[in-house]
């Protein structure tokens, strides 16, 4: 009952807010708010605005998916992508207005609530959070879930070009393979690649340092900083975005710090049938690696936040989210979506850690003010 009664109350605020932003941003170029489509979230009726804007990270998501949306809907989606935490996180404080739906991580989450970037949510209140994994409720930088729901989770390795003769002793699991000169003279003529992402890298230099990937401490940033540097002259690019399909499958280059469900794609998008294999392979260092959950949210500046919620709702289908896992190979945070998943990609612990990987991975956190000293960190390793 007292779940019914918030749902009405929060449908109740999203009639006012969808009648009071009418004729905003939410109606689009030779649409309005009245020509839009009703639609259900649960036992309650929606306005659907004309149109969504998405902004999410490179490759994270089938368009089919959004393509069905629209079909179904009538919802035009406007979709956009990014590099990293921070260049969305750049975007919405540079006042970019528009964005409805935005895929945040963990520790961005906690960095975008404390700036009131994020609208608030009743998650409970979407039928289809039901499908969500206990275990990705309710997480530490989200209590409640009062801003945003669960979509996918991976971790962060070395992609590695299989058949390399660098590689032939074993996998270069472990950092060294990015920041140890000597170890990278084998390959790095043949191109390497690092994610172009400030607390990815650093948290990859800290690993190596035997550091905390969440440290504070401006000496052990500054050690970090100084290891990239010296590194720097023997990487190829810095690229988070499209690394996998540039780079990795067209040979530009033979290892990369990675995204694992990117490195899964490089491998399945250059799988051989002959061979039964493909070129890309990955590994977590020994060190230690990043875990990541992503999340689904909407800005605090959205106009359109009732058709955010549908879409959300939409996202967490168990077969929405299981066709988007078969799509990008990261594991999702939908429970009921597991049965609709490729078992190839169920079983395949490069996707999947297997408790011995999982037990090297860590979270990222938000670090507090100590994050100017990683934004200073970050303009010297750029800049030089
Ligand atoms: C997909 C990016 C993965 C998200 N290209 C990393 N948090």
């Amino acid at each position: 009952m007292k779940k019914l009664i918030g749902l009405m109350i929060l449908i109740g605020l999203l009639t006012m807010l969808a009648t009071a932003c009418s004729g905003g941003p939410a109606g689009g170029p030779g649409a309005s708010a009245t020509d839009a489509p009703a639609a259900e979230i649960g036992s309650g009726e929606v306005q659907l605005a004309p149109q969504l804007s998405v902004y999410n990270w490179a490759d994270y998501i089938d368009e089919q998916v959004l393509a069905d949306y629209t079909e179904r809907y009538g919802v035009e989606i406007i979709y956009d992508t990014y590099a990293s935490n921070e260049d969305l996180l750049t975007k919405l404080q540079a006042g970019a207005s528009g964005y409805d739906v935005i895929f945040p991580s963990d520790y961005m989450v906690v960095q975008m609530i404390e700036l009131g970037l994020l609208a608030e949510i009743d998650a409970e209140s979407l039928p289809n959070f039901a499908n969500i994994n206990e275990a990705f409720k309710n997480p530490p930088y989200d209590p409640g879930n009062a801003h945003c729901v669960p979509y996918q989770w991976g971790m962060t390795g070395i992609a590695y070009r299989d058949g390399n003769p660098a590689f032939e002793a074993g996998p270069p699991n472990s950092w060294a393979y990015i920041f140890d000169k000597e170890v990278m003279a084998q390959y790095a003529d043949e191109g390497i690649n690092v994610l172009n992402d400030q607390r990815e890298l650093m948290a990859a230099a800290l690993f190596y340092l035997g550091h905390s990937p969440n440290s504070t401490d401006r000496a052990d940033l500054e050690a970090a900083r100084d290891l990239i540097l010296q590194a720097k002259p023997m990487w190829k690019t810095f690229n988070s975005e499209d690394y996998y399909s540039t780079l990795m499958e067209s040979d530009e280059i033979v290892l990369s710090h990675a995204w694992s469900g990117d490195a899964a794609q490089a491998y399945w998008n250059t799988f051989d049938e002959e061979t039964g294999t493909g070129n890309w392979l990955f590994t977590v260092p020994t060190e230690g690696a990043v875990r990541f959950a992503d999340n689904v949210c909407i800005p605090a500046n959205s106009q359109r936040i009732e058709t955010a919620l549908h879409f959300m709702n939409y996202l967490m289908e168990a077969q929405v989210a299981a066709a988007i896992t078969n799509f990008t190979y990261y594991p999702s945070a939908n429970e009921a979506a597991k049965e609709f998943i490729d078992p190839e990609i169920l079983n395949n612990p490069g996707i999947y850690p297997p408790p011995e990987v999982a037990a090297k991975l860590e979270w990222l956190t938000d670090v507090g003010d100590a994050i100017f000293i990683y934004d200073e960190m970050w303009t010297a390793i750029k800049g030089q």
